[in-house]
């Protein structure tokens, strides 16, 4: 199978690639990357020298270059995005340029020669839940409530509608927080990790009490495998972890393994608009295509916290890199907002 991976250079693509062509040696994958501030081609060292893996630096809004990548593609498996929260809060627009505009772009290029598209989405399109509220499911009535969220609900429904109007071969998979190796350090837990691997404090938002659904991206690679081959067309499968968690707890579970105690959280000022709970039932895919997670959290956060441990280079050419000029800002104000409110 010869498959167009977008979005491979970033957090769960890279480990995606990997993983695809370890389990499948006779595919060829073509990677697709803008290589945004979240792209680094150091996350696919090991799958450099593979003769079925190619790189191709591009934007997933540039019609002509995918028309010329999808000729002979079997399917298309789409992870590129803007996909960091607090970003889309800063500056909605590149959001909207790639996880809508540009999805539609691949849509077209994938209608043009009927190939197979695979969508990788998110819980958060669905909206907030309360402390009693039934997890997500594949009916739960769409309620995005951020301009990442809204965007990525907007590539869903674009998704949809081109299987309704134009018969394309879709499946869509809507999965929980992801945690593991090659996460980039602005999301929650590699953010714990390498600030308290600095020395420094880490920045709880709130009351610390938000609850996520985590899974480690290994189980999400293998959910998106078995979507992609035995998942029904025109279908979504929702993809969670079984594991919720406040994030206070997930912050005291780092700062345990990694011998800190709790002088090291720094409550600061509250995400805008920040979604309580997200949960997420995986009847469907577990009774449709027999998937299940199989990485605990325990286990994963340990092999996680090890791998950041081991890849110090890693983390801190990114650390020290410009990415986090918009960060610094933002955690300014909000250590303001904690010391005076
Ligand atoms: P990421 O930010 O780590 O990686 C995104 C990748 O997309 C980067 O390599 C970036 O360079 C690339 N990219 C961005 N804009 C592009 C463009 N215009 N053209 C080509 N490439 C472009 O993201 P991630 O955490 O790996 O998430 C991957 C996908 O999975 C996203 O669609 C996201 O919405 C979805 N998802 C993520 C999670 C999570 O917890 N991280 C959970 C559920 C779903
Ligand atoms: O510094 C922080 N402090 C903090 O308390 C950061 C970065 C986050 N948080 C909180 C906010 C959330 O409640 O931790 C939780 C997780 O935050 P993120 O890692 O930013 O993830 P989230 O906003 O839940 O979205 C993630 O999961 C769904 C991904 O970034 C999305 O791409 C995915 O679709």
């Amino acid at each position: 199978m010869k498959l167009l991976v977008t979005g491979g250079a970033g957090f769960i693509g890279s480990n995606f690639i990997k993983y695809i062509l370890n389990k499948y040696p006779d595919y060829s994958v073509v990677n697709l990357d803008i290589l945004t501030y979240a792209g680094n081609l150091e996350n696919l060292k090991e799958a450099k020298n593979n003769p079925g893996y190619k790189f191709v630096k591009g934007d997933i809004c540039d019609r002509e270059l995918a028309d010329s990548l999808v000729k002979d593609i079997d399917a298309i498996v789409h992870f590129a995005a803007e996909s960091h929260v607090d970003r889309s809060i800063l500056d909605a627009s590149p959001f909207i340029k790639t996880n809508v505009l540009g999805t539609q772009v691949l849509l077209e290029a994938a209608r043009a020669k009927d190939v197979r598209f695979h969508h990788v989405s998110t819980d958060e399109v669905f909206g907030s839940l309360g402390p009693d509220d039934e997890p997500f499911n594949e009916n739960t009535p769409y309620g995005p409530r951020s301009p990442y969220s809204a965007s990525k609900a907007a590539s869903d429904h674009l998704v949809r509608a081109y299987f309704h109007t134009h018969n394309l071969p879709i499946t869509i998979s809507n999965c929980t927080n992801n945690y593991g190796p090659y996460q980039f350090p602005e999301k929650f837990i590699p953010l714990f990790v390498t600030n308290l691997l600095e020395g420094k404090k880490v920045p709880l938002y709130g009351d610390g009490l938000n609850v996520r659904d985590w899974l480690y991206t290994e189980d999400h690679c293998r959910a998106i495998d078995a979507v992609l081959h035995r998942g029904k067309i025109g279908e979504t499968y929702c993809v969670g972890g079984n594991c919720e968690k406040t994030n206070i707890e997930i912050a005291k579970t780092i700062l345990k393994l990694l011998d800190k105690d709790e002088s090291s959280i720094e409550p600061v000022k509250d995400r805008l608009g920040h979604d309580r709970r997200y949960a997420m039932s995986i009847k469907k895919i577990s009774e449709e295509l027999g998937w299940q997670p199989e990485v605990n959290f325990e286990e994963g956060l340990q092999k996680t916290i090890e791998w950041y441990k081991n890849n110090e280079n890693w983390w801190q050419k990114i650390k020290s890199g410009e990415y986090l000029d918009y960060y610094k800002v933002q955690y300014c104000e909000r250590n303001a907002h904690a010391r005076y409110a």
